[in-house]
């Protein structure tokens, strides 16, 4: 009896020598990777992904937005393109399938049907979208809401760790941000939108399953919130008369954290990531304390309700320490669900190769929660070992990916028209 691997047309081994050669760039320890968006690093793999783009028959350009994207013509030029993309930045102690699954996918359906001398109706565009993750500019999806043209104000303006402004590091990549909005596709000019990535869950490893098809995402609330008090000395001043901001943060984050929690049966998650103390000696009473929140849940209501709850608690918890909160909105987007017909697609290419695959939703978000403004869109999840991700130890099997890869190359044949 044909294994699955044996049905499958894209070609696994080049698959999987790209992800490999392509984790060789920032790689850190055995198998992480840190390719900050915007940066040197993240230029080499635009380097080597432009040539494989190339070899596999598309033209290349890098847009004023970050974004590098590939492109074969289709029989209609003018009609509006199937794009399919995700992106190469990673997490600063990342995983090297994160994203570059998706991207790489994309390019090798690509180059299969360029093999075989397939053209498609409408043109295909294969994309890496810059700065998805957002960690070094503090708000996410860069890329891909600079072509739907929904860039925020100040967006140049934002700074890394080192005062690098996002204006800066695009000047410095190769783009000019005095033209951002050369980048924004016309209403309609974007027909849909096909995504594959690791689940970054434990789901389809729990039922055994090498791929998932993807319900929505959720989306993703993050806030910066600064606590001040005063600073004094650690040795003279009374406990019943210090205004410690740092006491006032931590009790706002495990109130957070309850509060979350508050609905077991729920998909609200909460988390705090990142935490900066000022004047951070040991023995001065803090002063300053800013912490991040990203707040998640496919369910709307229930995060507007999480939210409203978070900001009263904050409050409350500050008068008590006699400190003052402020909470600034760094992102907000709202969750979004796939179009019924691309997850149809996606389930009858899986029943052909005999996969029984099923439907879950994204905690993640991805560029495709922005692309769903525009477009309809697809994801097609691929398992990954315990679920892990954001973390050295992500992996995917070979044959996972070149399943997924199969699946996304036999949807984008039915897309294509
Ligand atoms: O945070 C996320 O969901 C994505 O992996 N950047
Ligand atoms: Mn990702
Ligand atoms: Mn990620």
């Amino acid at each position: 009896m044909k294994t699955i691997l044996d049905q499958l047309t894209i070609n696994k081994n080049r698959l999987s020598q790209n992800i490999e050669q392509l984790a060789e760039i920032g790689k850190i320890g055995e198998t992480g990777v840190c390719r900050p968006t915007l940066s040197t690093v993240e230029k080499k793999a635009f380097e080597l992904v432009s040539k494989w783009m190339e070899d596999a028959g598309m033209t290349t350009r890098l847009d004023n937005c970050g974004n590098l994207f590939g492109r074969i013509e289709g029989k209609d030029p003018d009609a509006p393109v199937l794009m399919i993309g995700s992106h190469l930045d990673s997490q600063p102690n990342g995983g090297r399938f994160d994203g570059t699954a998706g991207v790489l996918s994309g390019i090798e359906a690509v180059a299969t049907m360029t093999e075989k001398g397939i053209v498609p109706d409408r043109p295909i565009e294969v994309v890496s979208f810059c700065d998805e993750e957002g960690w070094r500019f503090n708000k996410g999806l860069f890329g891909s809401r600079g072509i739907i043209g929904k860039l925020d104000e100040g967006e140049l303006g934002r700074v890394d760790k080192d005062g690098v402004t996002r204006e800066q590091a695009l000047r410095e990549f190769g783009c000019n941000p005095d033209k951002l909005s050369d980048s924004v596709y016309p209403p309609g000019s974007i027909h849909s939108f096909l995504e594959l990535h690791i689940e970054q869950g434990p789901l389809l490893e729990k039922v055994d399953q090498p791929v998932g098809i993807v319900t929505g995402i959720a989306g993703p609330l993050w806030l910066t919130v600064k606590v001040k008090g005063f600073a004094g000395h650690a040795g003279t001043v009374p406990m019943y008369m210090r205004q410690d901001a740092l006491v006032g943060a931590s009790e706002m984050i495990l109130s957070f954290n309850e509060l979350v929690k508050r609905d077991s049966a729920a998909t609200t998650v909460g988390t705090v990531g990142a935490l900066n103390v000022s004047p951070a000696s040991r023995n001065v009473i803090p002063e300053e304390v800013e912490f991040t929140i990203d707040l998640r849940d496919i369910d709307l209501d229930r995060r507007n309700m999480c939210e409203y709850d978070l900001r009263e608690n904050f409050k409350q918890i500050a008068e008590k320490h006699n400190v003052t909160v402020e909470i600034i909105e760094d992102q907000n987007s709202e969750p979004s669900f796939c179009a019924g017909w691309i997850k149809d697609i996606i389930r009858s290419e899986c029943q052909h190769l005999g996969l029984d695959a099923p439907n879950l939703m994204s905690g993640a978000f991805h560029d495709s929660l922005m692309l769903s403004n525009v477009c309809d869109y697809g994801m097609i999840f691929v398992r990954c070992k315990e679920g892990i991700s954001h973390n050295p130890a992500e992996f995917a099997s070979n044959e996972d990916l070149a399943i997924g890869a199969d699946v996304l190359y036999r949807t984008v044949l039915k897309m294509m028209k």
